[in-house]
């Protein structure tokens, strides 16, 4: 920790950048002035550590994550407290008769991802970070981050982010370092923006290298001179497309030319820019490229490195096909982060042949190479066709990111049986060395002892030291404090105030009073059928009648929390945040209800308003169908501080059951090794007619009683949950056939909890046992297993 910092020397840098970009005395600086300058000071703090990292890091084997989304979130707090400065800084801005919290809240919320891919690198980057490893973060400077959802009568409208618009010290230009990246049609500049990544009581600082786009042409004067302005402008614009848009699509894939001129985009200047640094380090021999370099592919959006990497050594260094061949599949390694369908990308052949002629050669030789090995093994033709990197016009990213890497892995345990008994099970059989499982993780720093300080305080005076901070296995030395019922209340007290702090935020926020004594029951991820809100919500309706036809009925108050983003052109995910929010207007202001259920749905979720809501949570809603949701990291964030999950046996959930025992998780629905059986028979229509409470709650989409504005969203719902459409059954989530057993486990919950002692054991021991879903866990398997790096301190 960086105890030879002083506040007096925070608070004179701070000064000094208030005066110098604002040109103002610096006690007349405004919070936004304060905030900026304060991010400069750390900036300035850090570079010297942050120069010697990179001198440290260049000369050893490195390692170079991949990914077209960093969901980085906010990065001053978590700066301070990695740098131990925390106080000091507080001290430093109290002198300009300011508060720290506010100043921080002047920070934009980075949101340069879409969900659980995007936020699972940026915990990487951190624990890497603290861990002291050389890893570097490569990805894309999207202009505006993932859209800010704003609820408007109840319908999601979506705004731009303009994230740095006015200004982001922390990330910075390098002008020097930038590199041209060649299109068929024409060529950019990569320009890298550079992000310090601190690490946990440590000097090493990491780097995310973000890249962005800049005209190579010299701006043409003469169409200028010639009036002909649009078309002098064009060129700019072309390249303006690149970074302007991250695609919103969480899980489904689109084809559109944009996407992968980014993707290629910052990829080639990442490669290109990894390779100028080794020849630097150790000379223009490549044969050793692979010895000192590694990329991870952070699922198949960066693929396209491997024929770029090929490109780079065949046409600009001179090496024999087979030995790049060689070097690639030593270099390159591929997470896989979904088995649905809709979201495995398979490009036309024709954008490569169009974009790149020389890439779509590439790849062409390597799947005639790929045939020729199958053929060579007497392999059937029809199983070469179905394996092909590029068949029938398309090229499949994922067998192309498998065939060319060292290293495939899922990310969680289930996720990865799926992958080989499944979705890959034929890569499996020929390649079985090639996979592991490497179980998802999150970053303890931000979403513990960032985001609840309170609860840390706590954790670090029962076990005498912070260190549980960097080794989050100590926690389960908390377990025998269960049976404390001194440390249970100052338990439930901490958990209180969190709620109590919530509600104060969504009394502001959302102008909906909701109670701090009620039970804080909480659903936060991208809005997709398969995560099931849906069958959250329906629930929901089922109670409020339930205590209509019964008041007497025996349940603690609940307040119901929803937090989710919908890709813009997703229909039906824009139909459940629509019934959430009439459900919401309904239950809320139902005087029969009195207050008994609430129904709130928080706009625009995000990093910075999750880190309110985990700590604040009593239930977690993991309810995905069995099979479909890889792993779930919010699941592990909610365990960390304390909440129940509610879930089924999906993803990560299991291992959380594991970890747990099944006194202190609630699992039910279908699990995966019965579904194919139970859907052969499923009838939705039979559960809508039998079971009871599922007409009277499904009726109201279609009934009137809700109003969807005209747009027919509501009978969609209706029609795809009952009768299913030419080109879907019904239900294929299978909502109604969980319907019956979630309702009869969620009843439990909340019964549970009235028990208030033996409630908070079942969350402390959530707690005590979260130790292996620390990032740094994952951090140090791959490391370790496939990466093959060792820490490197400066
Ligand atoms: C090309 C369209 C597209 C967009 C995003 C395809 C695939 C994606 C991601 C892989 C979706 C994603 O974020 N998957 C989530 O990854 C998390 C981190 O591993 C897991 O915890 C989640 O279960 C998984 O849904």
């Amino acid at each position: 920790m960086r105890t030879d910092i002083t506040a007096e020397q925070i608070k004179n840098k701070m000064a000094e950048f208030v005066r110098a970009d604002s040109g103002k005395s610096a006690d007349r600086g405004t919070l936004w002035d304060y905030w900026s300058a304060l991010s400069r000071a750390v900036v300035d703090l850090l570079a010297d550590d942050w120069e010697k990292t990179r001198d440290t890091y260049d000369v050893v084997r490195q390692e170079h994550y991949f990914s077209a989304e960093f969901l980085v979130g906010r990065s001053m707090l978590n700066n301070l407290v990695n740098l131990g400065i925390y106080e000091k800084a507080q001290e430093a801005v109290a002198a300009y008769g300011v508060n720290l919290t506010d100043v921080l809240e002047q920070e934009s919320d980075p949101g340069l991802g879409n969900g659980g891919l995007g936020r699972l690198a940026a915990c990487f980057l951190d624990s890497c970070a603290t861990m002291n490893l050389p890893v570097t973060g490569y990805g894309i400077l999207y202009r505006y981050g993932l859209f800010r959802q704003q609820l408007a009568g109840g319908f999601q409208k979506e705004v731009p982010d303009s994230w740095m618009e006015s200004g982001y010290p922390f990330v910075v230009r390098r002008e020097d370092e930038r590199v041209k990246v060649h299109y068929n049609d024409f060529d950019v500049w990569a320009v890298p923006y550079d992000m310090p990544i601190t690490g946990y009581g440590t000097r090493n600082v990491n780097r995310l290298r973000l890249w962005k786009p800049e005209p190579a042409q010299e701006f043409d004067f003469n169409l200028f001179n010639s009036q002909r302005f649009d078309d002098a402008v064009i060129e700019r614009n072309r390249v303006n497309d690149i970074w302007r848009v991250l695609y919103p699509n969480d899980t489904s894939y689109d084809g559109k030319v944009l996407r992968v001129r980014q993707q290629y985009f910052f990829v080639s200047a990442s490669l290109q820019d990894i390779v100028r640094r080794y020849k630097i380090a150790h000379g223009t021999d490549m044969s050793h490229f692979a010895e000192f370099n590694s990329v991870q592919i952070n699922d198949t959006h960066p693929a396209i490195g491997i024929p770029e990497l090929m490109r780079i050594l065949v046409d600009e260094n001179g090496v024999e096909w087979t030995d790049a061949w060689k070097i690639v599949t030593s270099v390159f390694a591929y997470t896989n982060h979904t088995v649905m369908a809709e979201a495995l990308e398979k490009w036309d052949a024709g954008i490569f042949q169009y974009l790149f002629p020389r890439i779509f050669q590439i790849i062409d030789g390597i799947n005639i190479q790929f045939r020729n090995e199958l053929l060579a093994q007497k392999l059937p033709l029809s199983l070469i066709d179905e394996l092909s990197p590029m068949m029938d016009g398309r090229v499949r990213m994922a067998y192309l990111s498998i065939y060319g890497s060292r290293a495939v892995n899922g990310v969680a345990e289930l996720h990865t049986e799926i992958l080989k008994r499944d979705t890959l099970k034929e890569w499996y059989r020929l390649w079985p060395e090639k996979f592991s499982n490497k179980t998802n993780g999150v970053t303890p720093r931000r979403w513990l002892r960032s985001c609840n300080p309170e609860l840390s305080a706590l954790i670090t005076e029962l076990l005498g030291s912070d260190a549980w901070v960097t080794d989050l296995d100590r926690l389960s030395e908390l377990t025998p404090y269960a049976k404390d019922d001194r440390v249970m209340e100052r338990f439930l007290a901490i958990k209180r105030g969190s709620k109590q702090r919530l509600a104060e935020y969504i009394f502001a926020k959302e102008g909906v009073e909701i109670d701090a004594e009620s039970v804080f029951d909480i659903q936060i991820k991208r809005l997709h059928e398969y995560k099931r809100q849906l069958l959250n919500i329906l629930y929901v309706l089922d109670l409020y009648h339930r205590i209509k036809a019964d008041p007497t009925i025996s349940l603690p108050p609940v307040t119901v929390i929803f937090g989710a983003k919908a890709a813009p052109g997703y229909f039906r995910a824009k139909a459940i945040i629509k019934f959430i929010t009439e459900t919401a207007r309904i239950i809320n202001t139902d005087p029969d209800i009195d207050g008994r259920i609430k129904v709130v749905f928080i706009e625009n979720y995000n990093v910075s308003n999750g880190e309110r809501m985990f700590p604040a949570a009593d239930i977690s809603e993991q309810i995905s169908t069995a099979g479909l949701e890889a792993s779930g990291t919010g699941n592990m964030k909610f365990m960390m501080n304390g909440a129940v999950t509610l879930g089924t046996c999906d993803g990560a959930n299991v291992e959380i059951a594991e970890a747990v025992s099944d006194d202190n998780i609630y699992i039910f629905g279908c699990r995966v090794e019965n579904m194919e059986s139970t859907r052969a028979y499923y009838n939705p229509r039979w559960h809508y007619e039998n079971i009871p409470g599922l007409k009277r709650v499904l009726d109201h989409l279609i009934d009137g009683s809700m109003d969807d504005g005209g747009t027919g969203m509501f009978r969609d719902l209706y029609n795809g949950l009952i009768t299913g459409s030419n080109w879907q059954p019904a239900d294929v989530f299978f909502v109604l056939g969980d319907f019956d057993d979630y309702r009869k486990v969620r009843d439990l919950v909340y019964h549970d909890y009235t028990d208030r002692l033996s409630w908070a054991r079942k969350c402390w021991l959530n707690v005590a046992n979260s130790g292996r879903f620390s990032s740094d866990r994952t951090i140090s398997d791959y490391a370790n297993e496939i990466w093959k790096i060792t820490p490197s301190k400066i």
